[in-house]
């Protein structure tokens, strides 16, 4: 599942270029006996197969490098996935995934060798593998170079905690809906304050949660919004 996903595109070239080492392992190479069994039934009883705990530690413990590695298990019950923690991964020497499947992985991984659950969403998938690579992609945009050009990800949607500006592209006119005059004036420094200002409107409109968070705004900012609030009232 992982090959065409690193094989292309924007991470293979961070590959390529060293910026990233992304590396899969198949817990049957630390699975024992003649079957290389990884899962088993669950105690109790009940539906599904459960990853049993051996092969999974042995496979984080021949790759982990220090005590320091964040050792993250993916899994629908974990803390929701954030910008936050993908900044802080991609600082990080070595992160390690482990990806969930079947019913679950047994409780003791969770409890005693990750060092931090994770989900991406209220859904449940049928493998952890696609949250694996959400991750991936998203604590890879942050390591520098990856992303050409390092203000793109710096003003990506939330990397400053709004929601990213609108973006046009030819054509000026497109099905009889034309772009914002400001951005065809040439006035960079007008166009900069017309940006700021759609972001903030479109975060307000869209997730005003994300405005309640813990990110202080600037001071312009806050003049911004009150502007925006404003004309929301009288509209
Ligand atoms: Cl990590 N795994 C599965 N199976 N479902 C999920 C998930 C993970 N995160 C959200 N839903």
């Amino acid at each position: 599942m992982f090959g065409g996903f690193l094989g292309a595109g924007i991470l293979k070239k961070a590959a390529d270029k060293g910026l990233v080492d992304i590396r899969v392992h198949d817990l049957r190479e630390q699975a024992e006996g003649k079957h290389r069994q990884v899962d088993d039934r669950p105690f109790g009883g009940g539906e599904g197969m459960v990853l049993m705990p051996g092969p999974v530690c042995k496979a984080v413990e021949a790759v982990r490098e220090t005590a320091e590695t964040p050792v993250v298990l993916l899994s629908p019950l974990g803390r929701m996935f954030t910008v936050d923690m993908a900044q802080a991964w991609a600082g990080c020497r070595q992160v390690i995934l482990i990806c969930g499947r079947y019913e679950g992985v047994d409780e003791r991984v969770g409890l005693h060798l990750a060092t931090v659950e994770v989900s991406i969403g209220d859904y449940v998938l049928t493998g952890g593998e696609p949250a694996d690579m959400v991750v991936i992609d998203a604590v890879a945009r942050f390591v520098p170079g990856v992303v050409g050009k390092a203000g793109s990800v710096a003003h990506d949607s939330f990397a400053e905690g709004l929601l990213d500006c609108p973006h046009y592209t030819r054509p000026r006119v497109f099905r009889g809906h034309g772009v914002p005059e400001v951005l065809l004036s040439g006035d960079h420094a007008r166009i900069e304050r017309w940006r700021r200002r759609q972001a903030l409107a479109k975060t307000l409109a869209l997730r005003p949660d994300l405005l309640i968070g813990d990110r202080p705004l600037s001071a312009e900012d806050r003049v911004l919004l009150d502007e925006i609030r404003k004309e929301r009232k009288e509209s």
